[in-house]
C-alpha cells in the first residue's frame, strides 16, 4: 500500500497518514539500504565485544551502545523517503536533518529480564534552567502537550526483526491518551510517568521487519521492550527527530501537521 511517488513530494498515501494520526506510528520497509544497515551492523559489533559467530559470548540480554553519527547512521537517517516522510507527518520545513541515530540497546537471546522492558514514553526537555540537578539528569526530563523537542518517535530496524527477536512493542493508539494526560501540565509537561497501565486495553502491535524498515511513531506513542526470545540479535536504534520549531495546536492558517492533528483530535475527543 505505500504510496512510493518517487516525484518525492508524497511517499505516505493518505490512508497512511490517517494511519499514523489514528494508530500512533506508520511502517516504511526499505526507508534505507539493506547494505546501509549491514555497514551499521559491522560498526555496531564492534562495539559490543561479542563475536557474531560464537553466541557463547553473548552473555548478556542487552548491551546499550552509543552515540552514532558515522556514515552508515546518517545515510540511513536522510534519505529522500524518510525526508518526505518527515515532511508529511511533521510538517514540510518544520524538522531538522537527524545528523546521529542516537543509542542502541542491542538486544541479545536470553532467558533473562533485560531490566529495562517497562511502559514508557520518550521524554524530550529538561526542567527549567533554574534546576541544575534536572538538566544533567535524564530521568527528570519532560514530555509537554506540544512535544516540546520532539518531532516524532523513530524506530530504525539494523537488522531483521521477527517476533521472537525482542520487537520493540507498541501500544497501538496509545498516543492519543498521552495528550489527554499532558494537556493539563501546559507547558511544564510532566516527568518521572508511571505509563505500565496507562492504555493497558489498547491493542498491542510488534516493531517486526527487515533490516532498512523505519517506523514513524508519534512523539507520545507509549512502547517497550521485551526479552529476545529468538535466535539472532536485534540491532535497533530509537532517534528522535527534532523540529525546527515549536509544534502549535492552535495555528491561524490551519496547516496542521498529522502529529498536531492527532494531539488536537485526542483532546478534542476528550471533552466531548
Ligand atoms: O529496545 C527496545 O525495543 C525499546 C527500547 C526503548 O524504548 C528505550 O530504550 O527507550
Amino acid at each position: 500500500m505505500p504510496a512510493y511517488d518517487i516525484g518525492l513530494t508524497r511517499v505516505l498515501s493518505d490512508a497512511q497518514v490517517l494511519q499514523f494520526i489514528q494508530d500512533g506510528f506508520v511502517r516504511i520497509d526499505r526507508a534505507f539500504s539493506r547494505e546501509t544497515a549491514g555497514e551499521g551492523r559491522a560498526i555496531l559489533w564492534r562495539d559490543t565485544g561479542c563475536d557474531p559467530n560464537d553466541p557463547a559470548t553473548w552473555t548478556r540480554p542487552v548491551i546499550r551502545l552509543g552515540y552514532y553519527s558515522q556514515e552508515p547512521f546518517r545515510k540511513a537517517a536522510n534519505t529522500p523517503v524518510l525526508h518526505a516522510a518527515f515532511d508529511q507527518l511533521a510538517g514540510k520545513g518544520r524538522w531538522r536533518p537527524c545528523m546521529t541515530v542516537g543509542s542502541f540497546p542491542v538486544r541479545f537471546p536470553s532467558p533473562d529480564d533485560p531490566g529495562d522492558a517497562g511502559w514508557h514514553v520518550d521524554v524530550s526537555f529538561p526542567g527549567e534552567a533554574g534546576d541544575p540537578h534536572e538538566q544533567k539528569d535524564f530521568s527528570a526530563w519532560r514530555v509537554n502537550v506540544t512535544s516540546r523537542g520532539r518531532a516524532l518517535l523513530m524506530l530504525f530496524l539494523f537488522s531483521h526483526v521477527g517476533e521472537l527477536d525482542a520487537p520493540t512493542r507498541i501500544r497501538v493508539g496509545s498516543h492519543l491518551d498521552m495528550a489527554r494526560l499532558l494537556e493539563p501540565a501546559g507547558e511544564a509537561g510532566l516527568s518521572h510517568l508511571a505509563l505500565d497501565t496507562m492504555a493497558a486495553d489498547r491493542p498491542e502491535a510488534l516493531a517486526t521487519g527487515e533490516a532498512g524498515t523505519v517506523y514513524l511513531c508519534h512523539p507520545f506513542l507509549i512502547h517497550a521492550a521485551q526479552k529476545h526470545r529468538g535466535a539472532t540479535p536485534r540491532f535497533m536504534a530509537q532517534p528522535c527527530l527534532h523540529p525546527a520549531e515549536p509544534f502549535q495546536l492552535d495555528r491561524e492558517d490551519g496547516r496542521y501537521a498529522p502529529v498536531e492533528i492527532a494531539i488536537r483530535q485526542a483532546l478534542w475527543e476528550g471533552r466531548r
